[in-house]
């Protein structure tokens, strides 16, 4: 299956590229952008801060440096306030751009971690709902990406992941 649910820590994964949840400055944090800062290395930090930032929603590419993943899709999340201001837009932004340099980079794999889910409070159904519909439909039609893995660092969020995928497999099939 091209699209699965990985349960664990995404530093680890040996795929083309991996996803960070970063913030504006994209110079690391918290966070699943802590452990990438701390896993990818020295060089890795000195490629951010080359970046010049980024806006919410928007992604920025750099080399994975230390990491088994060859790249490093940096993209910046809403913070969640109530839903009505804009986040459920600016997340899909975040997964639609990411697709995007990744199709423009030649990636082939690509894992990404709950983008907003954490310390910026985006509530995880909603969340998932987002990226897996979002990220299913810009890559069902497509050959240049053949594996996605979502990756869930918790149980709850494992298993509203795999909800979702489920249920769009069989709205596929429907
Ligand atoms: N591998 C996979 N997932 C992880 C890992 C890991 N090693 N560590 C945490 N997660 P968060 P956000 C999960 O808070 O909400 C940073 O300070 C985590 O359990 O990392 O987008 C940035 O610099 C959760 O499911 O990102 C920003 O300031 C998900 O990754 C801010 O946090 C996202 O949680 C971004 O907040």
């Amino acid at each position: 299956m091209k699209w699965e649910v990985f349960r664990g820590d995404i530093t680890g994964l040996e795929v083309d590229a991996i996803v960070n949840a970063a913030n504006k400055s994209l110079l690391g944090g918290g966070g699943v952008d802590g452990a990438i800062h701390r896993a990818a290395g020295p060089e890795f930090k000195e490629a951010c801060r080359k970046l010049g930032g980024a806006e919410t929603g928007e992604a920025k590419l750099t080399g994975g440096f230390d990491l088994p993943a060859d790249y490093v899709i940096h993209t910046v999340g809403p913070v969640y306030r109530d839903g009505k201001h804009g986040e459920p837009e600016k997340l899909k932004d975040c997964y639609r751009n990411s697709i995007k340099v990744a199709k423009e980079n030649g990636i082939r794999s690509i894992a990404f971690p709950a983008i907003s889910t954490g310390i910026y409070g985006y509530p995880i159904e909603e969340a998932s709902e987002i990226a897996t519909r979002t990220v299913y439909e810009l890559t069902k039609d497509d050959n240049t990406i053949d594996k996605v893995l979502f990756v869930a660092f918790d149980d709850k969020t494992e298993s509203v992941l795999s909800d979702k995928l489920e249920k769009l497999y069989r709205e596929e099939n429907d």
